[in-house]
């Protein structure tokens, strides 16, 4: 399937990369690299986002070729959605996606049901970096440091700089080929994971002061409401990792974070640490995830509410 994709882009003149709303590195970083290697071809390709490219991923090489969609109404031959667990996390985005010619989902998420014309989810990948380093070599392009930087940035985004469980030896192989491009890993690494707002730590301090621990210190739970965001002068993007604070105590299996959206829906985020399958909670609410990092919105009821229906489900995975 990833050779009659690449076939298929090399026969396709205008291509439209769409990474999922509220892009995070992987999303970002694989995007612009599939672009900054298509346009190396003669392409005529852009990176549409749903929102703006958050300050962090602000050094990321490529950006000249990403923009904001703003009912862009030009028919692409090809789109792409690109790390996108479904339909819906194209926002609004999705006409455009579903007015080209020929669509094609490439993601890594294990709840991805397919729903392009080529479909090529590989969930044993640990980014979706991965599957676009396999499709760059496919189409014979040799990924220069600009395209490494991108992709060793979406990697590490995805894998908490190479800790989390989904890093296998493929990779760790991948990122030293990177390397190999003369990438600055020092220099990547401040960037995404070393380099917080004031508006972040505020917000963590919320976080830790909202902290609750339940079922002997086993579940722990931060909660978001509103105002916090409004005090701590956080941005949206301000909330990544957060819940980490909460899913590194010890003793913790998982791990939620609720948080109060400004139209009262209610964003939850979950993680776990060795045994719960947190997905099959984000699933049963139309969310998606993996099974150590999921998530879900939902509107149907306050934070406490739906803390409590939350906490009933975690209850019964312990
Ligand atoms: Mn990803």
């Amino acid at each position: 399937m990833l050779k009659k994709i690449a076939e298929t882009m090399a026969k396709a003149g205008s291509i439209a990369i769409l990474p999922h709303i509220a892009a995070d590195g992987d999303a970002i970083g694989s995007s612009l690299a599939l672009a900054i290697g298509l346009s190396g071809t003669g392409k005529d390709v852009r990176v549409l986002l749903e929102e703006k490219v958050p300050q962090i991923y602000s050094f990321l090489p490529g950006l000249e070729l990403a923009g904001l969609f703003d009912a862009d109404d030009r028919r692409y031959d090809l789109a792409v959605a690109l790390d996108c667990g479904d339909l819906e996390r194209l926002g609004s985005r999705r006409t455009l996606f579903e007015k080209a010619s020929i669509t094609v989902n490439i993601d890594h998420h294990p709840t991805n049901p397919g729903f392009a014309a080529l479909d090529y989810t590989d969930p044993s990948c640990a980014a979706s970096a991965e599957i676009i380093y396999a499709l760059l070599g496919e189409m014979g392009i040799d990924p220069g440091n600009d395209e490494a930087t991108c992709l060793y940035t979406a990697i590490a985004s995805d894998t908490g700089g190479f800790r989390y469980s989904n890093t296998t030896p493929a990779t760790h192989i991948i990122a030293s080929e990177l390397l190999i491009k003369g990438i600055d890993v020092a220099d990547i690494s401040r960037r995404i994971f070393d380099t917080v707002s004031p508006g972040k730590v505020r917000l963590a301090g919320e976080a830790i002061n909202s902290l609750k621990l339940y079922e002997d210190g086993r579940i722990a739970v931060i909660y978001i409401p509103n105002e916090a965001m409004r005090r701590s002068g956080a941005a949206d993007e301000d909330t990544d990792g957060i819940i980490n604070i909460a899913r590194n105590i010890n003793g913790v299996e998982a791990a939620a974070m609720l948080r109060e959206m400004e139209n009262g829906d209610i964003r939850v985020n979950l993680r776990s640490n060795s045994h719960v399958d947190v997905s099959a909670i984000a699933s049963k609410y139309s969310g998606g995830g993996h099974t150590r990092a999921a998530g879900f919105t939902v509107r149907i009821g306050d934070l406490e509410q739906v803390g409590k229906m939350l906490l009933d489900d975690l209850r019964g995975l312990l």
